[in-house]
């Protein structure tokens, strides 16, 4: 049968009216790869099971097509003509692509100048109104949080329960691929903390064993490690860069009931993941999705975790190709040669 995306897979498990128009972008189904190398260097010889859940290969390039698939679906059915988000970048992107798909205005808030040019690139693209806030992530949810209230538009952040019921699917498609059955490690970014909220919901709905959490967030950005509210949160990694999640709560009491851990990571920490998944795995990612690998090293290293025989699972949020400024600027430069073949072969014998 082919894959019509995942609120078709899992309708079972998802409390859509019974008529219900699903508006679809196929997405969802995306890899669980194995990656041998990476258990290698993060736990030599302890015989690590490492998986890494590839949501960069969603329709608009990250996880939030999950959630973003149920919050238009619903919205569609209660009527409304207009969506609205605030938004380090991805969640813009898929709303605008599934409003576009639906028919709908949509209205997207992002921090001014500290979005990834991807993701900008793909608001635009799809028709969406872009209105860069001169504020941080924070203000523009509440600005978004207050116009909801005095205009008929349809809010579609993680505070939008939908999103958590589509973005949940992640946690049944892990069991699934692993043959019937949860890891024991769950590793992920936190930002909103939306999508930790949403795999906890999942894993436990779905009845295959429960993981445990570790959530990784930006050292420059790491409210919940902190236990504070980060007024001005920085970080390279631009999808984490909140001082004030939404899910706040809720992430805690996931965290809290899976014996979980989140902990904080620095740019360079992160930088350094995210270029060992594109060098050792061939797996490329935007800077943020690499948090989680960063985080399971990190625990790894301090013996926090124990990694021997274990299963664990890496969620990579977001594609590489979202962000290609970091990328080119943590890269070095290509070589220039004269079209001359004897150049190209001095250059490989001698890589002068
Ligand atoms: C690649 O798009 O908040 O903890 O506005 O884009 O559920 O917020 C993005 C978040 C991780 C964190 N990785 O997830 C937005 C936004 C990537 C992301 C997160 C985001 P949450």
């Amino acid at each position: 049968m082919t894959w019509q995306g995942l609120l078709d897979a899992y309708r079972d498990y998802l409390p859509f009216a019974g008529d219900i128009r699903i508006i679809s972008l196929n997405e969802g189904n995306t890899p669980l790869i194995q990656a041998d190398r990476l258990s290698g260097l993060i736990a030599p010889g302890a015989g690590l099971q490492l998986y890494l859940k590839y949501e960069g290969l969603n329709p608009t390039g990250s996880f939030k097509d999950r959630g973003m698939t149920a919050a238009i679906t619903q919205a569609v059915y209660e009527g409304a003509r207009s969506v609205i988000c605030a938004s380090t970048g991805n969640t813009a992107a898929s709303a605008a692509a599934y409003a576009a798909r639906a028919g709908l205005r949509c209205v997207v808030l992002v921090p001014e100048g500290k979005i990834a040019l991807g993701k900008l690139a793909a608001c635009l693209a799809y028709g969406a109104e872009v209105i860069a806030v001169e504020g941080s992530f924070d203000d523009a949810l509440n600005l978004v949080r207050q116009i909801v209230e005095r205009q008929p538009i349809a809010l579609v952040n993680s505070i939008n329960p939908w999103r958590l019921e589509g973005q949940k699917t992640g946690a049944f498609e892990i069991c699934d691929q692993l043959g019937g059955r949860a890891p024991e490690w769950h590793c992920l970014p936190v930002g909103n903390a939306g999508n930790i909220t949403a795999y906890w919901m999942g894993y436990r709905q779905y009845g295959r064993g429960l993981p445990r959490l570790l959530g990784a967030q930006a050292a420059g950005a790491a409210p919940i490690v902190e236990g504070r509210v980060v007024e001005r949160p920085e970080t390279v990694a631009t999808a984490i860069r909140i001082g004030n999640p939404a899910r706040w709560q809720q992430a805690l009491q996931a965290l809290d009931e899976s014996d979980g851990i989140i902990t904080a990571v620095t740019d360079a920490e992160i930088l350094d993941c995210w270029r060992l998944l594109a060098s050792q795995e061939g797996v490329f990612v935007e800077p943020a999705s690499a948090a989680g690998l960063a985080a399971l090293r990190q625990q790894i290293a301090l013996g926090a975790i124990d990694p021997a025989g274990k299963t664990a699972v890496v969620v990579l949020t977001g594609h590489g190709l979202k962000d290609p400024g970091v990328a080119v600027e943590q890269a070095r430069r290509p070589r220039s040669l004269p079209a001359e073949v004897e150049a190209l072969e001095r250059y490989l014998v001698n890589r002068e």
